[in-house]
């Protein structure tokens, strides 16, 4: 983890790249913008640990985490565009109609958003809150240090008021070293990432989460429903060719990482929808036989035509699964907002 003298500086030369605007505008910004590491609350795998460990198990599976490098962050964003993946369109619009609501509920003096990604969709929470007087501070955290510098800045640009406390971290590793700040926080969770957890993982971070919640607090969860698997598949193997790309690109992450030598073109990206257990399962699949070699952990892996490495689960809930899951972490849900079609859920829940 980079240490937090580096981050101040790492941030002060993103602003300066900042082309065409005056200095004042600059430092304005820069006093509305901090940035710090959340160290980790537990010890947590390594990539190469993560790897070894993957590796050794059939079907081979690595963590979702590492999708996210800079190019990863980006590509997900792309995919948001495109028609086939209806998620991020869906809850940007019930947001949209929601968010007054929601805002007017918990009259937040912090939103605190994990895995926040560009923070397109938190905008409309912003908006409600900017028409309802309130100007809460932004904690968004991320596991990916570029992206949260871009939304920083499209966020500052955006609303005068609002100043940005970004947090670079991994929530795997546990929450208990988020910064506290005194005031009703209200802890957004957006975009179905929920679903990228098994449902052990996702109850024992929903616990974590209500553990640092106190009286007042508000958590607003975002989850994908259950659908027809046609429209499932497609929005995970968009015609474009992104998803596909996204998929390949861990492997640029591991060989950048372990001096990999993956040839990424050399796995068939394959997204399913496994019915039974209400989740879209990604794979890689290699193309032919090949044995690729891990410099750094000095291991060569074989893989055999057909093969598969499932790199994400995307669960899927009913409006029922989804208020077990948040029951099951003690968190009480107090309302559910879903689109007329069903395909998205967003739930406002309280500790109980
Ligand atoms: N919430 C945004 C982004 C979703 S993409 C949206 O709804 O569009 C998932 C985000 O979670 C990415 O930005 C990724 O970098 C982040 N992420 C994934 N795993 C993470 C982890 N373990 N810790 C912190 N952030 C993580
Ligand atoms: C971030 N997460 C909710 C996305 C999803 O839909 O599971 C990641 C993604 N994978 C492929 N497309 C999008």
């Amino acid at each position: 983890m980079v240490a937090y003298e580096e981050k101040t500086l790492l941030k002060e030369r993103f602003f300066m790249n900042i082309p065409l605007e005056g200095a004042s505008v600059r430092s304005r910004k820069l006093e509305r913008f901090k940035c710090q590491a959340v160290p980790a609350a537990r010890v947590v795998p390594t990539l190469a640990e993560d790897v070894l460990q993957g590796f050794a198990r059939r079907p081979r599976v690595l963590p979702p985490k590492y999708f996210y490098d800079a190019l990863g962050s980006e590509l997900f964003d792309q995919i948001c565009d495109t028609p086939e993946y209806y998620p991020t369109r869906t809850e940007a619009r019930l947001l949209d109609q929601s968010a007054h609501s929601i805002i007017c509920q918990v009259k937040p003096e912090h939103i605190i958003e994990l895995g926040s990604g560009t923070s397109r969709k938190t905008a409309h929470l912003f908006e409600a809150c900017e028409a309802n007087g309130l100007e809460p501070s932004y904690w968004p955290f991320d596991v990916c240090e570029e992206v949260l510098h871009a939304a920083a800045e499209a966020l500052l640009e955006a609303h005068p008021w609002l100043s940005v406390q970004a947090l670079i971290g991994d929530y795997s590793a546990g929450l208990a070293h988020l910064p506290q700040p005194a005031g009703r926080r209200l802890f957004v969770f957006l975009g179905g990432t929920i679903g990228n957890l098994t449902p052990e993982e996702s109850i024992a971070f929903l616990s974590e989460l209500r553990g640092l919640m106190r009286e007042g607090d508000a958590f607003l969860l975002g989850a994908d429903r259950t659908k027809a698997p046609r429209l499932l598949q497609a929005a995970y193997d968009d015609a474009s060719g992104l998803t596909a790309e996204f998929n390949r690109n861990v492997l640029n992450v591991i060989n950048r990482a372990l001096r990999g030598d993956f040839n990424p073109h050399a796995f068939d990206h394959l997204a399913l929808y496994n019915e039974a257990l209400q989740r879209i399962e990604m794979y890689l699949v290699a193309r032919h036989d090949q044995e690729v070699h891990l410099m750094a952990l000095e291991r060569r892996y074989g893989f055999l035509h057909g093969e598969r490495i499932l790199t994400e689960i995307s669960r899927k809930f009913t409006a029922e699964s989804l208020t077990a899951e948040l029951r099951a972490a003690r968190l009480n849900p107090i309302r559910h907002y879903q689109t007329e079609d069903q395909y998205f859920s967003l739930v406002l829940a309280q500790p109980s």
